[in-house]
């Protein structure tokens, strides 16, 4: 339950400075453990026959979400359980391949793929209408509209059906979500794909990302989600297991998530 009550912080932009400042005092005192030495990885992979876990072979099941900048959402999908790939992209306009400078008029989306036995669709929802990062009640730019894109119609109606609640539960404000079809989907550029993860460079290079497996890779969505603070370490300790990591990138890991739990996400 606990990863379903996660929230964007109302001053989200502002996480990050005091974050910055904070450090400064407490570094001084705990030892961080760094990556500089990429060697010390390599050599455990190859001596443990360890290497990053990039795919998990279950029947997943897709769903599509706009809820603000792409960046957040990724995060906070990626560390929930059932989470098994995320990518950000674009979607929800007509315009021909757009970027991040050319959006046209399609929004910033996240595409997860989920395994249905260990989280559902409604699940998904859930965490959709509690954790926007703005917009939903509220007129935005389309490239940061509130959307779902259903892939079939059971996600059609169980979307619909979510919505009616949840407006009833907020109103008098308006719910300004979108359902439609799920049509074109554009990856967007490798810079954007696990943002917080690519934060962590010499963690990430060890993990052999190329900008594919950026787009596809489990380790690199759980990874994305929870070095952000998402999940929190005990739920991260019951995982890690899964994410084929040595030691050494384990403790880094391990570090970094007890110090940004519940930090809260930022764009
Ligand atoms: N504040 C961020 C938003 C990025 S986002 C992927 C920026 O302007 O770079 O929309």
């Amino acid at each position: 339950m606990h990863q379903f009550c996660f929230q964007f912080p109302k001053q989200h932009i502002k996480t990050k400075n005091k974050k910055e400042n904070m450090s400064l005092t407490i570094t001084q005192s705990v030892s961080q453990p760094e990556l500089k030495d990429l060697s010390t990885v390599r050599n455990e992979q190859k001596e443990l026959n360890i290497s990053p876990v990039h795919d998990v072979n279950v029947t997943k099941a897709t769903a599509t979400f706009g809820m603000g900048c792409f960046w957040g959402a990724e995060s906070l999908y990626g560390a929930t359980r059932g989470v098994l790939r995320t990518t950000v992209g674009y979607a929800g306009g007509s315009s021909d391949l757009p970027t991040y400078r050319k959006m046209g008029d399609h929004t910033e989306v996240l595409e997860i793929d989920y395994d249905p036995s260990v989280i559902s669709f409604k699940d998904l929802l859930d965490l959709f209408w509690n954790n926007h990062e703005y917009g939903l009640t509220t007129p935005i730019k389309r490239q940061y509209a509130s959307l779902i894109l259903y892939h079939d119609e059971e996600q059609k109606r169980v979307a619909e059906a979510s919505k009616l609640e949840e407006q009833e539960r907020r109103a008098p404000e308006v719910i300004t979500t979108e359902i439609a079809s799920k049509e074109n989907f554009y990856a967007a550029e490798a810079y954007h794909q696990k943002y917080r993860l690519q934060g962590h460079k010499d963690l990430a290079s060890s993990l052999n990302l190329n900008p594919k497996l950026l787009q596809t890779s489990y380790v690199a969505t759980k990874l994305n989600g929870y070095l952000a603070g998402v999940g929190g370490i005990e739920q991260f300790k019951a995982e890690v297991e899964t994410m084929g990591l040595t030691p050494t990138q384990r403790q880094y890991c391990n570090y970094h998530v007890e110090q940004n739990e519940g930090q809260g996400l930022y764009c």
